[in-house]
């Protein structure tokens, strides 16, 4: 489990080799909760999560007109947070798992699809923390991903690894995530805009999984 959000911290669930905090991130045009640049919790964490649990995570947006918005987490960050000065970015090997399960909601007025991303650095911009692409700010980022609707209700979703594919922008010539699956970097749920400029996502229970067989 990457986070239940049980403890009602920012952080996810630390074990062996695995670690960070979650944060928010957006195209600077609009508004999210909580804020990009500040701490997830209080505003991130809501009471009420899935299956009769205590809380669940939680980011809102409204009216973005670049790329859009999102929330995500570096999965292997020991100290993140902690330390006065930001430590390495880390690598976490998910070769022992085959898909990405979550359970989640969605309070928007629009029906809501979430991009869920794994970045490893063949996708992430050698300007960031453990990035290996080239830098041009429009052939980065493209990280491997699957689309996800959410509905109103909790729901949990398996996305398996084999599923995730670089978007169809920026540079495609990373190896293919099932090549890359030691070197997991990152975690995002990302709102592209314009579809979906305006989001409101409950989400609980993430983690890994092993015999994973896709639901939508
Ligand atoms: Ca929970
Ligand atoms: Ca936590």
């Amino acid at each position: 489990m990457i986070d239940d959000f049980e403890d009602m911290d920012g952080r996810i669930n630390n074990n062996a080799k695995q670690d960070g905090y979650w944060f928010t991130y957006n195209d600077g045009t609009g508004t999210q909760v909580p804020a990009a640049g500040a701490e997830f919790a209080p505003s991130g964490i809501v009471a009420g999560g899935a299956n009769s649990s205590v809380a669940a995570g939680k980011s809102t947006g409204m009216g973005f007109t670049g790329y859009g918005a999102g929330v995500g987490v570096h999965l292997n960050t020991p100290g993140q947070g902690d330390a006065a000065v930001a430590p390495p970015i880390g690598l976490f090997d998910a070769s022992a798992y085959s898909c990405l399960v979550f359970t989640a909601k969605s309070a928007s007025a629009t029906p809501n699809t979430v991009l869920v991303q794994l970045g490893t650095p063949s996708t992430i911009s050698n300007l960031e923390p453990a990035g290996t692409c080239n830098g041009i700010a429009s052939q980065c980022d493209n990280d491997y991903s699957a689309s996800i609707t959410l509905t109103a209700d909790f729901k949990q979703h398996t996305v398996l690894f084999a599923d995730m594919k670089q978007g169809s922008y920026g540079l495609m010539n990373a190896p293919g995530l099932m090549s890359e699956l030691t070197k997991i970097v990152e975690l995002h749920f990302q709102f592209n805009a314009p579809a979906n400029a305006t989001f409101d996502m409950t989400f609980d229970d993430v983690g890994f999984g092993t015999a994973c067989s896709a639901t939508q």
